[in-house]
């Protein structure tokens, strides 16, 4: 997709001051040179759905600073962490069908390093233990118990991260046993992307899972080639949406393959979309899913399924104070 199809939702919040301020931004100006940021190859950030631009904000900092991708997408998702006002990650997330709040997350750097942490009970940012799997641990991955115990003897602390207001969704739930319908209210996973000054790429992407979901039931997110993938030859991707049919095609992974043999990101993006509407032609319209994409050379593409309801967050030098975009998607 050329940035000057993007249909702009909204421009959001808080400042990057002193660029911000020699850029002075104007919505116009800025829908008129979109086109010019397809690939540059300054620092970028990008995440997934609209309360991605206050993550992007954190991010933003970072790189402007010259902070690597990798601290960048740590910090970043922790804003989506620790905000009550989002359901669907972290503090005040989503519970399981019994009442527990259940976090998958993991993170991925320039080097192909990754660490990833499912089922974390009782922390309030699982990206931090992801990062510190990859970093403190021969492994990439800890589970239940096992993660909740090496987080605390890393010296993560266990909190009270379930919230009245979950409990009371919660509660709701089990009086109705509706199953909730795939609206960006109840499944939304933070998935980011970042470009840093050397031009490196990093991903992270947390999730509290899909809504009352099977307890010990894991999706995609805290999988390094479904949720999230990253190569810093090519580019690096990340997903939102109903895990299972992401797993069914490794779909971060797919289009950062896709992209190495040559298509743009967007056309990466729809092709592992396509993929998915093959594997499930009964029910793909059901189905919200969601990719984002950024190139090596910094062009960024993204994909949705369902009807104008995937956009995402995307910040850089152009757009320091950052600006959501609205994502084709197969059901246009
Ligand atoms: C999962 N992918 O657990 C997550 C949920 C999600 O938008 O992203 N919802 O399957």
């Amino acid at each position: 997709m050329r940035m000057t199809r993007r249909s702009i939702l909204g421009l959001a919040i808080s400042g990057f001051i002193a660029k911000a301020a020699t850029q002075s931004t104007k919505n116009e100006t800025q829908k008129n040179s979109m086109s010019n940021s397809d690939s540059d190859s300054g620092i970028r950030v990008l995440s997934t759905w609209p309360f991605g631009i206050s993550a992007n904000d954190r991010a933003m900092k970072i790189l402007m600073q010259n902070g690597s991708a990798l601290d960048a997408v740590e910090e970043g998702v922790r804003v989506t962490e620790a905000d009550p006002s989002v359901t669907s990650v972290g503090y005040n997330g989503s519970l399981d069908r019994d009442g527990r709040l259940t976090l998958d997350a993991c993170i991925m750097d320039h080097r192909g390093m990754c660490g990833s942490v499912a089922c974390l009970e009782h922390i309030k940012h699982p990206i931090s233990v992801a990062r510190a799997i990859m970093e403190h641990t021969p492994h990439v991955m800890l589970v239940g118990s096992g993660a909740l115990q090496f987080a605390e003897d890393k010296g993560f602390m266990r909190e009270n991260i379930v919230t009245e207001d979950a409990l009371r969704r919660w509660n709701e739930w089990k009086q109705s046993k509706a199953v909730p319908p795939p609206t960006p209210e109840n499944h939304d996973t933070i998935g980011m992307l970042a470009l840093d000054s050397k031009g490196n790429l990093s991903g992270a992407c947390t999730t509290s899972g899909l809504s009352y979901k099977l307890p010990g039931r894991v999706g995609d997110s805290p999988l390094i080639g479904p949720g999230l993938y990253v190569d810093n030859e090519i580019g690096a991707a990340t997903a939102t949406g109903v895990g299972e049919a992401i797993i069914r095609v490794v779909g971060s992974f797919l289009i950062v393959e896709l992209m190495r043999s040559g298509m743009e990101p967007e056309a990466a993006c729809k092709e592992a979309v396509k993929r998915i509407v093959k594997k499930h032609p009964e029910s793909y319209s059901s189905l919200q899913i969601g990719f984002i994409a950024i190139r090596k050379d910094g062009k960024i593409g993204a994909y949705g399924m369902r009807k104008k309801e995937f956009s995402y967050s995307l910040t850089d030098e152009q757009y320091p104070q950052g600006t959501v975009v609205s994502a084709p998607s197969w059901l246009d």
